[in-house]
Parts: C-alpha cells; sequence; structure tokens
C-alpha cells in the first residue's frame, strides 16, 4: 500500500466503492464520474504507479488485470455489443490517479479515439 493513494485505500475497505468484481490480486469497482452506461475501474491490489510500470515490474499481474477486465465486460453484458479497455499513462493522457487502473467503457457506440 502507498500512503496517500486514493486507489490503495479503496482496495484496503478505508473508501467505498461499488465492487463489481474481485480476485485475489485485483478489484473492479464503478467509476464515481461514468463516461458511459458501463464505466468500471480494474485496479491491481499491489500499487504500481501506471501500466509501463506495471507491466515491467510484474507483467503476470498486468494479465490479470486484463483477464478482469474481459470478466467484467461478460459479466456486464458489453461481449456482444463491444467495449473498450483503456490505461491512462501521465498527465499528457489524462491521468489523475496514479495507481494503475484499466478503465473498462461500454453500453453504447464510444465513438473513435481522440
Ligand atoms: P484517470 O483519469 O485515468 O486517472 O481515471 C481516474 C478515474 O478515477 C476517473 O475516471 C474518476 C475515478 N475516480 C476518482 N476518484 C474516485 C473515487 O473516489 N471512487 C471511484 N469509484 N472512482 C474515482
Amino acid at each position: 500500500m502507498s500512503a496517500d493513494c486514493l486507489f490503495c485505500k479503496i482496495v484496503a475497505g478505508e473508501i467505498p466503492a461499488d465492487v463489481v468484481h474481485e480476485t485475489e490480486t485485483t478489484l473492479a469497482f464503478r467509476d464515481i464520474d461514468p463516461k458511459a452506461p458501463v464505466h468500471v475501474l480494474v485496479v491491481p491490489r499491489a500499487h504500481h504507479p501506471n501500466v509501463a510500470a506495471l507491466a515491467a515490474g510484474a507483467p503476470g499481474l498486468a494479465a490479470e488485470v486484463l483477464a478482469t477486465a474481459a470478466a467484467v465486460a461478460e459479466a456486464e453484458g458489453l461481449t456482444g455489443s463491444g467495449y473498450r479497455t483503456l490505461f491512462n499513462t501521465g498527465p499528457d493522457a489524462g491521468q489523475t490517479v496514479f495507481h494503475v487502473h484499466a478503465h473498462v467503457l461500454g453500453g453504447h457506440p464510444l465513438g473513435g479515439m481522440a
């Protein structure tokens, strides 16, 4: 756990979240400011600041985050219509919480990438 990390506090249960899926190593919860009908964040329980650090330091855990994202999409009924999984990395991408998280977005047409 990293001090003053919002998502570490959610993982620890110190801050409430609408959890939709969890595994031994990952947690998935609804985004507080959803950008689509389904907007779920998937985090590893362990603190890594971004996806590059996660992939370099714990590639198996990176795969588990992606597997949880796929399980969330399945559970939310998105696999037929499609969905988007994305990681923002750094300020130019709009990353605001520096505990790596996959956004899982779907439930309506998402349009092209910016
Ligand atoms: P990003 O911009 O990629 O760092 O995404 C951070 C997301 O985290 C953003 O979509 C809003 C969400 N978020 C921020 N604070 C909270 C919170 O306290 N609870 C939940 N569930 N989501 C949060």
